[in-house]
């Protein structure tokens, strides 16, 4: 039997050793439907905290029950370890790590690298890799081949076999989970996405393959892009009705209606999380090197960033109509997180919100059930959520609505704040109706 042949029949029969290197909000989900699919995992993460939780049978990971994690790692299914070299007894390996943009915008490629350079020493001849880190087109051609093959000298194809699949996990959502998400598979060669198609499909329902690593790698920049562009549509929308006097959240919902042909997305005080603000922005940074420029991208990506400072100007405004001052007021901003209902502040908007707040000389304050404590990397300073959101509501001049989380009584909220400003439209009608509400 061939390499592909073997390495394919160790799939069909769950005898394949499987790594997962990286274990976070992606590897962990990937390595627990792995290893519920009955294959021997081993989650390999440089960070001890995340392996001795793990060894304490203890999950880490918002989607992941503990006592999945207890019930697969006491079943010898599912391990975790800190050690690299592990990787020289796997099978297959599927590379989850982080690709975060550094301070000048440009795409971070230090987590992906060092993974490489790590595999590197241990890949050996009947070994796939997968590639599921969000990234530019081009990366597993460019990078992954050269560090996997030019010391090894193993031929992609025939000894090793390799691959990119987007991962598509949204923590916190039921509906669509790493196993039903249909996952694309785009190989190096066609031996590659048959090998990779064997081993995913043995645990994921539906495998979409596509015929280069590009194209799996552009299928996700185009999903994430698409939003990023959508939202900046709907942002600029929200500022071309304010001059015209028309509700936003009206015409929004209007077309709403409309049931084909159109897709809802709502104005905010900006963009957050920790793939649709930085996922295309790896895109239009490609095009760049190949003398492109990415307009839409970098148009949205303009609109966006500057919502937290129109957020502040219509605040301004909103509070002179009524006679206020901004500066010396006291204002507290509910919800930081980067959308509602999770614990993820990565990016959020209401940072730069509080920043531009604090600038005009208001004394901010916040309150988010989620997030006890918020950091400004930039400008160094560090703040508490107020425990009681209620009492705050109640002393305070101005309440600024920036993560609308289920668990708010915006009733309660509208009735006892002095002023407040909505950027989600979380108060619906009751906030278009009362003259102490202004919305985005
Ligand atoms: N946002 C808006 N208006 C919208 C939608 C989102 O202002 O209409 C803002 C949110 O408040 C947030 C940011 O955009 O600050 C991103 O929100 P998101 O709903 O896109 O959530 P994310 O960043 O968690 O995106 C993830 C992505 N999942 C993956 O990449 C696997 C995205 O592809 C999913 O579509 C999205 O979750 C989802 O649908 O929840």
């Amino acid at each position: 039997m061939s390499t592909k042949e073997t390495l394919i029949k160790k799939f069909q029969d769950k005898t394949a050793k499987i790594g997962i290197l990286g274990m976070g909000y992606v590897g962990m989900p990937l390595a627990v439907a792995f290893a519920e699919a009955g294959f021997n995992v081993l989650g390999i993460d440089p960070d001890p905290r995340k392996t001795d939780t793990f060894n304490k049978n203890i999950s880490y990971i918002q989607d992941v029950p503990t006592e999945t994690i207890a019930r697969l790692h006491q079943g010898g299914k599912l391990n975790m370890t800190t050690d690299f070299a592990a990787l020289k007894d796997m099978d297959a390996v599927s590379i989850c790590v982080p690709t975060p943009l550094r301070q000048t915008g440009d795409p971070d490629m230090s987590f992906i690298n060092s993974a490489a350079d790590q595999l590197a020493k241990y890949v050996h001849k009947g070994m796939v890799v997968v590639l599921e880190s969000t990234t530019y087109p081009g990366t597993t051609r460019e990078v992954m081949i050269p560090k996997l093959t030019e010391t090894s000298g193993l031929k992609v194809g025939e000894d090793i076999f390799i691959c990119f699949s987007p991962e598509r996990v949204d923590p916190g959502r039921k509906d669509w989970t790493t196993l039903n998400t249909p996952k694309v598979i785009g190989g190096i060669t066609a031996a590659c996405v048959e090998v990779a198609e064997a081993w995913y499909g043995g645990a994921i329902k539906t495998i979409v393959p596509v015929s280069s690593a590009e194209a799996a790698e552009m299928a996700k920049l185009l999903e994430n892009t698409f939003r990023m562009i959508n939202i900046g549509l709907v942002n600029e929308l929200a500022i071309m009705c304010e001059r015209l006097g028309v509700d936003v959240w009206e015409v929004i919902d209007a077309a709403g209606t409309k049931p084909f042909g159109f897709m809802k997305f709502t104005p905010g005080p900006g963009l957050g999380g920790h793939c649709i603000p930085i996922d295309p922005l790896y895109l239009s940074w490609k095009m760049k090197e190949m003398n492109y420029n990415a307009r839409f991208i970098e148009l949205a990506s303009e609109i966006n960033t500057n919502m937290p400072r129109y957020v502040v100007s219509r605040i301004l405004d909103a509070m002179n109509d009524r006679g206020k001052v901004l500066k010396g007021s006291k204002v507290l901003v509910l919800g930081v997180a980067y959308k509602p209902d999770i614990d993820d502040v990565r990016e959020s908007p209401a940072l730069d919100v509080i920043a531009l707040l604090k600038k005009k000389g208001a004394q901010v304050s916040y309150h988010d059930p989620f997030i006890p404590q918020i950091h400004h990397e930039h400008e160094g300073w560090k703040m508490d959520s107020v425990k009681d959101a209620m009492k705050a509501v109640n002393e305070s001049d101005a309440v600024v609505i920036v993560t609308n989380h289920k668990e708010y009584d915006y009733q309660a909220i509208l009735s006892q704040a002095k002023f407040v400003f909505d950027s989600r439209n979380a108060l619906g009608k009751l906030g278009k109706e009362s003259d102490k509400v202004a919305r985005l």
